[in-house]
């Protein structure tokens, strides 16, 4: 198979091809209840069915768009915004998991910022609430590295842009995010797991493409909305109705959030 780093600069160049636009600053993955934030942020230069740009696929979640955009700051930066994740429960490997933010890494991009609905272990955080991730636990078993490639992840998810975005809303809190494999929610036994190993996330997608951002050399923001309280957290069954419910109830409030930290990067 080919190497992914080449296909991910054919991607780059393809999105280089179709927005007219070299080079990208930052890179943005919008997960369930971000996607509104794209619409704030810029004018968007081009919006790119992702199926037109190599090694992207169709996503298999409602919900989830997949378009690639390339959108122009205030400030005249260019952000690009992935609206074509895969998640590693699809089955298609950690390459494919991976493409997205070694695509971005290729066209450019120093800052990446990755977003995702999950579920909360503090349980006085309340559906809707946004929250900084500030390191994980990988239960996947997996690495979208191949072969000895050790690299280190202190300060996975960077302080310097955590500190950045409490300056926008200091009352952001901050929790250790557990990715599981999923497609199933945790049990509640599963969900105390991972409480006592220290998380505070439960979520799908984040932990596997950050170790891919970080090998690339890109700085990190990781932003969770919790869209459910994890299974057992909350008295009542989990529902992906639910779930897309809250991420709709509050999208307005943490694209506006999201804006402004891109505004100060
Ligand atoms: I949205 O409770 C969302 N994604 N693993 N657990 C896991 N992923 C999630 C959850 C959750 N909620």
């Amino acid at each position: 198979m080919a190497d992914p780093f080449e296909i991910a600069s054919l991607a780059a160049a393809k999105i280089a091809e179709l927005s007219g636009v070299k080079s990208h600053d930052i890179a943005l993955t919008l997960g369930s209840g971000w996607a509104k934030a794209a619409d704030l942020i810029g004018e968007t230069v081009a919006s790119i069915p992702a199926t037109e740009i190599p090694g992207f696929s169709a996503p298999s979640v409602v919900g989830h768009v997949a378009t690639i955009r390339s959108i122009l700051l205030p400030n005249g930066k260019h952000a690009l915004v992935l609206g074509a994740r895969t998640h590693y429960y699809e089955g298609h490997g950690v390459r494919r998991v991976a493409h997205g933010v070694r695509t971005a890494a290729a066209t450019g991009v120093k800052t990446m910022i990755l977003t995702n609905g999950a579920g909360g272990i503090k349980d006085h955080w309340k559906p809707g609430t946004p929250v900084l991730i500030s390191d994980h636990i990988n239960l996947t078993a997996n690495s979208p590295l191949e072969g000895a490639t050790f690299v280190d992840l202190t300060d996975l998810y960077s302080s310097r842009l955590r500190d950045l975005a409490r300056t926008v809303d200091e009352t952001l809190d901050d929790g250790v995010y557990v990715q599981f494999r999923g497609p199933h929610y945790e049990t509640p036994a599963e969900v105390q797991m991972a409480k006592i190993m220290g998380g505070h996330i439960v979520g799908m997608s984040t932990a596997l493409e950050a170790i891919a951002a970080r090998q690339s050399g890109m700085e990190i923001l990781g932003l969770s909305l919790i869209t459910n309280l994890a299974a057992g957290i909350q008295k009542t069954p989990l529902s992906h109705a639910e779930v897309l419910e809250a991420g709709r109830e509050a999208e307005p409030r943490i694209s506006d959030l999201l804006a402004r930290i891109i505004a100060k990067l």
